[in-house]
């Protein structure tokens, strides 16, 4: 039993006939409190920046679904757009204008991408995305980051984070060593790091894979020259370079990070956001590269609902939606506001705190820091986390189970939802 002040009766009664028919009564590992303790609240309605759980207590949702709901969750317009293509079909498996409409808005807006493949998840986009990176290099060796995070797909469950990290596992049993002796990690910010490793694999690295703010380790954006100067090695040692904008397309900024720092990259995945909160990831990129994957290439990449109408209809209206003058200045403002005050309080009540913000994406790591990468990260009180989590749940505010997540803000959260959502932070960590 949970010593809980918030009735959650049915949650726990749910959740302990969960355990019995799936795997820590999960479908993702992050969603069993494993990292913060305590008893998962399940879920019953959402609706814009607020979570009704099945004991019908509400929440001010800082989750989000991870990133989807920028727009708050079932907005209106994006339901109204899903009734209308229901009434259509629920898959194709065959072509649909909407494909086209989606990636003519992708290719509109991200600087990197010329081109644009969708897929179901963002695993299955940096999957894809990595087959390809080593199709066009005919070179095998990759880079990605300590703590940063690119779907379960075997090669990149190295020093990986996100649930890996949440759950504090060597990476995972299951990946045989041949599928990650080509993956080389480096620590984020560390570009001496990354030129050493070209330095001692010459020719051998097809390219370099990174969050380009990171949002699986906790929140800790670039350091200012890092994303330029991985832009300078790549092309200076004939390497790819990849920005995993699963978690920041379309967040950051509405052409994403690459738009935010002016950094183009040559292939980008993408995810979360532009399914509006449906099935959907997507890769895409410079059309010399996208042009190898089949069936236009020789590169096999398929999927059953890839495309499919609901995604498709669900993306569209969502980034219609963010088009919105003002969109993106509103995200910053109110987030900003969050941040600022959450460190704030965090000092005035004695707690060692950093962290930050940029656009709706914000974190907060219980130490002094600075964070400028995982192992960084690692040394933030965790324990205090997991007490300051608990304590903003009882107190209706939901945010990330796990320390090494990002927060996430919507355009359904208001000043007022920010000003509660701070008391009941004061409130919790004058307690701890
Ligand atoms: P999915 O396969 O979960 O759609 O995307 C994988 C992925 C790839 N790249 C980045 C930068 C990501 O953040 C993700 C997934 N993010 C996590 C949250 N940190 C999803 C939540 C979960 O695993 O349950």
């Amino acid at each position: 039993m949970v010593n809980t002040t918030i009735k959650t009766t049915k949650s726990q009664e749910i959740f302990a006939a969960a355990q019995n028919l799936m795997p820590g009564g999960v479908s993702s590992p992050v969603r069993a409190f494993k990292s913060v303790g305590g008893q998962p609240i399940v879920f019953d309605h959402v609706k814009g920046a607020y979570i009704w759980d099945v004991d019908g207590n509400q929440y001010i949702d800082y989750v989000g679904t991870w990133g989807p709901a920028i727009c708050g969750h079932t907005h209106p317009e994006v339901i109204a757009a899903l009734h209308e293509a229901l009434e259509k079909g629920t898959s194709f498996g065959a072509p649909s204008v909407l494909e086209n409409v989606l990636a003519e808005m992708v290719i509109d807006a991200v600087p990197s991408i010329e081109m644009v493949r969708f897929v179901n998840s963002g695993t299955e986009a940096c999957m894809a995305v990595l087959r390809l990176m080593r199709a066009f290099t005919n070179r095998e060796k990759i880079i990605k980051f300590e703590g940063c995070y690119h779907g379960h797909a075997d090669m990149f469950l190295v020093k990986a984070g996100s649930g890996v990290a949440t759950l504090g596992l060597p990476d995972s049993p299951g990946v045989p060593k041949s599928a990650t002796s080509s993956t080389l990690t480096a620590p984020f910010n560390d570009l001496e790091a990354v030129k050493a490793l070209f330095e001692e694999n010459r020719d051998q690295i097809a390219g370099v894979i990174l969050e380009p703010v990171v949002g699986n380790a906790g929140f800790i954006p670039p350091d200012a020259g890092f994303l330029e100067g991985l832009r300078e090695l790549t092309h200076e040692h004939g390497a790819l370079l990849v920005f995993d904008e699963v978690m920041t397309g379309f967040r950051i900024a509405y052409g994403g990070a690459q738009e935010k720092f002016g950094i183009t990259p040559d292939l980008t995945t993408l995810g979360k956001v532009i399914g509006g909160g449906l099935p959907v990831g997507a890769y895409g990129g410079r059309r010399d590269i996208m042009s190898m994957i089949a069936p236009a290439g020789p590169v096999y990449q398929a999927g059953t609902l890839s495309g499919n109408p609901l995604a498709m209809t669900a993306g569209i209206k969502t980034l219609e939606l963010l088009q919105k003058p003002g969109t993106y200045e509103y995200l910053d403002r109110i987030t900003q506001k969050l941040a600022a005050g959450l460190l704030q309080i965090a000092q005035e009540t004695g707690h060692a705190a950093c962290g930050g913000q940029i656009s709706a994406m914000f974190g907060l790591f219980f130490t002094s820091g600075p964070v400028h990468n995982y192992e960084d990260a690692k040394k933030s009180d965790t324990a205090k986390f997991g007490r300051f989590h608990r304590g903003m749940l009882e107190r209706g505010v939901y945010l990330a189970p796990s320390q090494f997540e990002a927060g996430f803000t919507s355009l359904a959260h208001t000043d007022e939802d920010i000003e509660q959502t701070l008391a009941v932070a004061r409130e919790v960590l004058s307690s701890l």
